[in-house]
């Protein structure tokens, strides 16, 4: 076993890092507040790399290994969970799916323009009926000539009202139950496509979220992806790289906790010292960098294994659950360290534990990591 970081991991960090610094955090308050996409953030990334991560240099991504692009996700997360939000779901979820399952002239076609942060791309899993149980597609796509025909409604979809592409996952044949299920590409601007942005979220408010809606959608042969029939598999292993994303993204998060509650911690005066000498703050500062630690190393075993191209969605699913678990009680703890300041948005503490919030439930909530966890220890593979 090898802890130690290439030259190569240590300089994306230090680039990222300083981008982050540098771009992102300074805006990050006001773009909370008034739920402003950052989409010149996102378009200042696309040269440096930031928007493709493990995407090979052959259609135009960065060809990172899955340490670095967890550093890359971690680093975003640490100064904005809305950014890393938009990056996860564009680069883990829309991405590496295209690369794992789409064919060589879908591939050709979009991950070039993808790659370079032009084009954004969304993943319309969710339903308003479909949610953990995720076969259960009411969103059907009939054959009509060479081409399918689209029509239903998909829910809480990040990045649904700014992509120019959407992986959108239907139903072609509901006797067949998941076996049924396809996947296709749909490009916006495709007539009975349309979306509605969703507001007032608790956090992530300067993502974007949208409803998306297809009406007698028409879409060529073409742009089916896979096999009618594979939709299933290919949502399930989207999810496991999305959700090592979200678990890289956490563990981001948890940092800054912990950044922020060690300077607040050696500034902050109460009976004439700093509260950092105080032994009961010291144990939340324990607990918030215990938790850290635990939640990176297994992202980066996790990410060992993807690296290898091995399946890793126990090991993935176990870094989901611990690393979103661990930002919400990183973030509880950041606040109880910044007393009072710690509820005001003056300081960026109570926006970490409203981000924080979402990543226990979307890509599968905890419940449902609990679940692939607890199957894969004890080696049954499905509801009795
Ligand atoms: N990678 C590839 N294939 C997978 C897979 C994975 N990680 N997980 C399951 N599959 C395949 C299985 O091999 C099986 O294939 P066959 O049809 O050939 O037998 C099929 O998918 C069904 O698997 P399984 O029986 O395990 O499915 P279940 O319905 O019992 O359970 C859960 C699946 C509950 C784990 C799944 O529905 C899930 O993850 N739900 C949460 C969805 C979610 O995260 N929603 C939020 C989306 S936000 S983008």
């Amino acid at each position: 076993m090898d802890f130690d970081f290439t030259e190569e991991q240590e300089m994306i960090r230090r680039t990222v890092r300083d981008f982050a610094e540098r771009e992102m955090i300074p805006i990050a308050r006001d773009n909370d507040r008034t739920e402003t996409f950052p989409a010149e953030t996102l378009r200042k990334m696309g040269p440096l790399g930031f928007m493709s991560g493990p995407v090979p240099e052959e259609y135009g991504g960065a060809g990172m290994d899955y340490i670095s692009f967890a550093i890359l996700v971690e680093e975003i997360g640490r100064a904005d969970s809305s950014v890393r939000t938009t990056l996860s779901v564009h680069v883990s979820l829309v991405q590496m799916t295209i690369l794992q399952w789409a064919s060589e002239a879908q591939k050709r076609k979009y991950l070039p323009r993808l790659a370079s942060g032009e084009w954004l791309g969304c993943f319309a899993l969710t339903e308003p009926n479909a949610g953990s149980d995720a076969a259960n597609q009411q969103t059907m796509a009939l054959r009509d000539g060479d081409g399918w025909v689209l029509n239903g409604n998909k829910m809480f979809i990040s990045n649904g009202g700014v992509a120019n592409l959407a992986i959108v996952f239907a139903q072609t044949d509901r006797s067949l139950g998941h076996r049924g299920l396809a996947a296709f590409l749909v490009e916006k601007g495709t007539p009975g496509f349309s979306s509605r942005d969703i507001h007032g979220k608790l956090g992530l408010r300067s993502s974007n979220t949208a409803e998306l809606i297809f009406e007698n959608c028409r879409i060529p042969g073409d742009a089916l992806m896979g096999q009618a029939g594979d939709g299933f598999k290919i949502a399930m292993a989207a999810l496991d790289s999305g959700r090592f994303s979200v678990a890289a993204g956490s563990v981001g998060l948890c940092q800054a906790c912990l950044d922020a509650s060690k300077k607040y911690a050696l500034e902050r005066q109460q009976f004439g010292k700093p509260i950092a000498n105080f032994q009961l703050v010291q144990e939340l500062i324990a607990d918030i960098t215990t938790d850290t630690e635990a939640a990176r190393l297994l992202v980066y075993r996790a990410g060992h294994l993807k690296t290898k191209g091995i399946r890793n969605t126990f090991e993935t699913s176990l870094a989901k659950h611990f690393s979103t678990e661990a930002a919400m009680r990183c973030a509880y703890n950041a606040i109880q360290v910044h007393g009072g300041y710690g509820y005001l948005d003056e300081y960026p503490v109570e926006r970490y534990w409203r981000d924080a919030r979402v990543a226990t439930i979307y890509e599968g909530t905890t419940q449902i990591q609990k679940l692939i966890i607890g199957r894969h220890v004890l080696g049954v593979s499905a509801f009795v």
